[in-house]
Formats: structure tokens, sequence, C-alpha cells
């Protein structure tokens, strides 16, 4: 089965008219895993799981003792998501151990293709969930406590039997890995502005994620003069727009509001309680703290000029990720025994290579991303593409299997 047919089969898993909601521990998302775990047996791949529904695929490798080469990436989407985010770097991990298979090829280490639980962080507020338990960043009893939106804790989803762990499968424990590759999709238009097929990622960007918390008065819309009013939604909105001038004016940086509750969520209501998410994004970090420090004064003076009470809390910082430099040489030899150009490319997005890369030697791949377009329904990339990622994902493997102890 290649790559182009396994994604196929995977964008049916959560579609709905709008993209795929391939949430984690749903059910869709619980499918995609029993689908990559029957696949991986048909490949007389070993499956094990984890605690918290990471799933390994081992091809043994002929040094005994030897860790493991890890090559994967997630299944779970954002709830709009498109088809190739993720699911196609863990089904091209699967594809390049079959490539290897059809060349004969024997690698000395262990390889493990690997589906990584809850990289989006769309149903439990922690992105990377799994990669960061596995890399020991997150402690996994911590982990398990978090209440995602449903008010379902992690372990709750995890014993349930429409959306938890697979049945029968052996524990994988512990956190060997010599290596960690992944391939993605570049999720923006470098590669395909520049008319390449494949990019090597220098490194991946330092983020934060933060939630603020206005608490303001209700009232009757029709009755309380303005001049009266502790509205928490025009203090967030205040807060949202001084965020993206603090962004711009930084340049190199992204900021985005994408979620918010606002309560009572009337027409005729003055709103009270608003809490909206924050995520924050440059490869150079001092960007970062200056856009916080803008916000911390924003919220100061709204908060006295408003009389509306204000929280902020960060639950993600991420220090940007540099790619270890004789990994990208691996995957650059590897790429040019293909005859193929390359470019190295930033990665704004985030990837469990941000985990992996804290505790081994970590390297990304990326394919173009038609438009540059993705966590949209519109989200694509050509099979011509798909199918030269796998090809040099193979390469990199028995590349990178020469170079690391
Ligand atoms: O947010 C990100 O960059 C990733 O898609 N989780
Ligand atoms: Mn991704
Ligand atoms: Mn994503």
């Amino acid at each position: 089965m290649n790559v182009v047919e396994r994604l196929e089969a995977l964008r049916t898993l959560g579609a709905h008219e709008r993209g795929i909601d391939r949430a984690l521990l749903t059910p869709p998302e619980r499918r995609a895993r029993a689908l990559f775990a029957s696949w991986a047996r048909a490949s007389g791949l070993h499956v094990t799981q984890d605690g918290v529904s990471n799933l390994f695929a081992r091809r043994d490798g002929t040094r005994a003792n030897a860790q493991p080469i890890l090559v994967g990436s997630h299944l779970d989407t954002v709830p709009t998501g498109g088809a190739y985010d993720g699911a196609y770097g863990v089904a091209a991990a699967l594809c390049a151990l079959d490539v290897l298979d059809v060349r004969g090829v024997r690698t000395a280490h262990p390889i493990e293709a690997v589906a990584w639980a809850g990289e989006e962080g769309s149903r439990f507020p922690l992105g990377c969930l799994g990669s960061s338990v596995f890399a020991g960043l997150n402690d996994e009893r911590t982990v398990l406590e978090i209440v995602g939106d449903d008010g379902v804790t992690l372990a709750q989803a995890l014993a349930s039997p429409e959306g938890g762990l697979l049945e029968g499968l052996p524990m994988r424990t512990g956190r060997d890995v010599a290596a960690y590759l992944e391939l993605h999709v570049e999720q923006g238009p470098v590669l395909e502005d520049l008319g390449l097929s494949l990019g090597i990622v220098t490194a991946i960007a330092a983020q934060r994620r933060l939630r603020a918390t206005v608490t303001g008065r209700s009232g009757h819309a029709g009755t309380v003069p303005m001049a009266m009013r502790a509205d928490a939604l025009g203090a967030a909105s205040e807060l949202v727009l001084a965020l993206e001038r603090a962004a711009r004016e930084q340049g190199d940086a992204v900021a985005t509001v994408g979620r918010m509750l606002v309560e009572p969520n009337g027409t005729n209501v003055i709103p009270a309680h608003v809490v909206f998410s924050i995520d924050i994004r440059s490869p150079d970090e001092a960007k970062l703290d200056a856009i916080e420090a803008r916000l911390t004064e924003v919220i100061a003076r709204v908060r006295k000029g408003r009389g509306v009470e204000i929280e902020l809390e960060a639950f993600e910082r991420r220090s940007s990720t540099p790619m270890t430099p004789a990994l990208r040489d691996a995957i650059a030899r590897a790429i040019t025994t293909q005859c193929e150009a390359y470019a190295d490319v930033p990665s704004g997005a985030g990837h469990d290579a941000m985990s992996l890369g804290k505790i081994a030697p970590t390297a990304m791949i990326f394919v173009p991303s038609t438009g540059g377009q993705s966590h949209v329904s519109e989200e694509r990339t050509a099979d011509r593409d798909l199918l030269l990622g796998v090809e040099a994902l193979a390469n990199a493997i028995v590349e990178v299997d020469r170079v690391v102890d």
C-alpha cells in the first residue's frame, strides 16, 4: 500500500463537511490508531503502545541492544484539519520501512514507526502531549489528570472502550531512542515558491500558549449606560488587538487568538466573563518576551480603565528547537542520492520533533503544501511530492543508521 492510498483511508476517519476532526482518544482517532496497528502488523512489525496511547511499530536491526531510530508523526488533527498534517508522517514511516524490506536493507539499529498521541492539543490543552510524556518533558501522572474540553480527564478517556487504548497490545516502556526523524508537510509556502519538492528543517520556532480570563459585570444591554459598564468582551477585544500590534511591531513573530468563550453569550446581555487562547511564536525568544511584556502592560491599563479583573496564565512554553546538524547532513546525502534538489527551511509550525529534540538527535524533512495552506480542509500536497518524501525518508533512515551510535 503506498502513502497516497494510506492517506485516502485515513482521511475518511473524522471527516465532516468542513474538514477532518480527529481529536485525541475520540472514536475516529482510535480507528486511525487501529488502522496504523493493522498496517504495521501486515508489514511484519512488532506493535506496542504506551500509557498515553503513543503507538510504536518496530522493525528489528542487526545490532543487538542498539537503541531504536524512531520515525513518525501524529494522527490527531485540529477540528477542521486537512488530510496531511501528521497523518502523512505516520503513513510515510510505515511506507519507508516497506521500501527497506523491498530493497532487502537491514539497518544496524531497530527502526520504530511511531504515531504520537495528541500533538495538536485540540481536545486536551497540551500540545505534543504523547511525545512530551515519552520524552519525560511532562510527567505522565500529571498529564493523566488534564481535563479535556468535554470535561473528561485524559485518564478517563484512555479507559473508554470507544476511544481509548487499543486492546491486547504489549506496553512499550522506557524512552530509549538513538535518533528521531519526522517527515511532514511544510504547512507554509516556501518550498512551493521555490519550486522544490523537498526541504530539510533548520529549526522549529519557539512557541508559547497562554490563556487570558477576563471577568467584568453582566447587565442589561439596553439600560446600563456605557460609562457604568465593565464589559468583559470589550476589554478582551482591546487585549486581542494589542497582541496583534505587538507581534507586527516585533516582526518575525506571530500571535493568534484562535478560541474565545464568551459568557453568558446573549445578544442583549453585557458579557461578564471571557476566556481566550493566546498562541505566540517566533524563532527569536526575545521577541516572545517583548510581546508578553507588552501584553502585561496593556492588561494593567485595561484592568484599571474598565474596572475588570484579568488573569493571564502560560501553560506551554517551548524554546526553539534546532535540528541536529549531523542528521541534517545525513538527510542531505540521502536526498542527493535521489538527484533531487532541496532547500533548508525553518518551521513556524510546531511538531513532535520539539519533544524528541530535547532527548535525542532529531531532524525533519518537509514536502510542499499547496498554496502553503494547512489546518484547513483545503490542505493538499501533490502525490508526486508525497511519494518523493517517502523515498527521501527511507534513504535518510539508512544514512542516519550509519551516523548515530
Ligand atoms: O500548532 C502547531 O504548530 C502544530 O500544528 N500543532
Ligand atoms: Mn503536525
Ligand atoms: Mn498541526
